[in-house]
């Protein structure tokens, strides 16, 4: 039997966090060979439903797992992880504005970025699905100094699934049939789903489709998933987004399926112009537990716009949170 892995989850209480960490304890991230330490962080007042959560883990009678670690102190939370997955954050209430929004996460994320930096393991990989998800993730990676920057990443695996779902439906194929889906930019209404590098069972995807289809109904079904989830439900997407984050780990741990890719917010290195310095979301090849940026896609004039005005909204999300990347 392999060495149990430990696995940090933030926000575990909530809504998400109750989806998710049923699947992790299961084995579904990281394969049924594979047995774990749950590390689960939560504020003070989410302490008692916590509590429930982890009465819960036990009564599952999971054989993966070794130990629950229920806490509210971060350096407990992370001490020793190998994977954190960050949840937990604000929730937008009413007549708060997008940037105040911004900054009260920001405090959290730079916080928990520094006791990452100081208490994780150091081959720690870090995944921030807490909203907003990119700008979250440049802020804890700037407070973890000491951690390779490559291993932070954030969430759009979920707009990616929900892509692949929506050509899949158009098209009466299988998700299984799709490969090389792409969402560029932001987890945002700026984020750009690209089908134009898309195969299904095996031929271009725009020979199954019009290009108008793609930006006229495709684009902005994709990017107002979300909020049409919470027009129909009353709550936000929680099965499916920790569906997404068991997708997200276990590809990037385990790598993913041969010939196709998958998107994930990394840190830019410049690859198809964008600056350095923001966590952007690019096709991916992961092996090994590292991940590859596919270069050399070919970018039309409407593609190349729609990365630009994701780039800026990065930037400017970048600009309000600047005092939280020192750490
Ligand atoms: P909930 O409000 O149900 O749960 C959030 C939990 O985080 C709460 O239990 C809260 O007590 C906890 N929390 C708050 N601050 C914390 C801190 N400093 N340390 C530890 N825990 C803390 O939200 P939920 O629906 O679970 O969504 C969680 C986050 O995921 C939100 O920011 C949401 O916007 C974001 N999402 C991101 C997605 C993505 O694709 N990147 C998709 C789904 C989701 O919308």
């Amino acid at each position: 039997m392999k060495q149990p892995i430990k696995i940090t989850i933030t926000g575990a209480a909530g809504h998400i966090g109750y989806a998710l960490v049923f699947r992790v304890a299961s084995g579904e991230m990281f394969g049924s060979d594979q047995p774990l330490i749950l590390r689960l962080l939560e504020v003070p007042s989410a302490l008692s439903a916590l509590n429930g959560v982890g009465m819960e883990l036990e009564d599952g009678a999971f054989p993966l797992l070794y130990d629950v670690v229920l806490t509210d102190d971060p350096a407990i939370g992370f001490r020793e992880t190998n994977y954190a997955i960050l949840v937990g954050a604000k929730p937008r209430t009413k007549g708060m504005e997008r940037k105040d929004l911004i900054l009260d996460n920001a405090g959290i994320f730079a916080q928990q970025g520094r006791a990452i930096n100081e208490h994780a393991a150091e081959d720690v990989r870090v995944l921030v699905v807490g909203n907003p998800a990119n700008t979250n993730a440049l802020i804890a990676s700037a407070n973890a100094p000491d951690i390779p920057i490559t291993r932070f990443s954030a969430m759009t695996r979920l707009d990616h699934n929900r892509a692949l779902g929506q050509l899949a439906k158009k098209t009466n194929t299988l998700v299984s049939h799709i490969q090389r889906m792409t969402v560029w930019g932001n987890h945002s209404l700026t984020q750009y789903p690209d089908i134009r590098h898309c195969r299904i069972q095996g031929k271009p995807a725009l020979d199954w489709v019009t290009r108008d289809w793609a930006i006229d109904h495709f684009i902005p079904k994709i990017q107002r998933r979300g909020a049409a989830v919470i027009e129909a439900r009353g709550l936000s997407s929680a099965a499916s987004a920790s569906a997404a984050i068991v997708d997200h780990m276990r590809d990037w741990v385990l790598g993913t399926p041969p010939k196709d890719w998958v998107s994930m917010a990394v840190h830019a290195d410049g690859s198809y112009g964008i600056r350095e310095g923001l966590f952007f979301s690019y096709p991916v090849i992961c092996r090994e537990g590292d991940y590859a940026i596919v270069q050399d896609l070919e970018l039309d004039a409407f593609s190349k716009a729609r990365l630009a005005a994701s780039e800026q909204e990065l930037q400017e999300e970048r600009a309000m949170v600047e005092r939280f990347l020192r750490p």
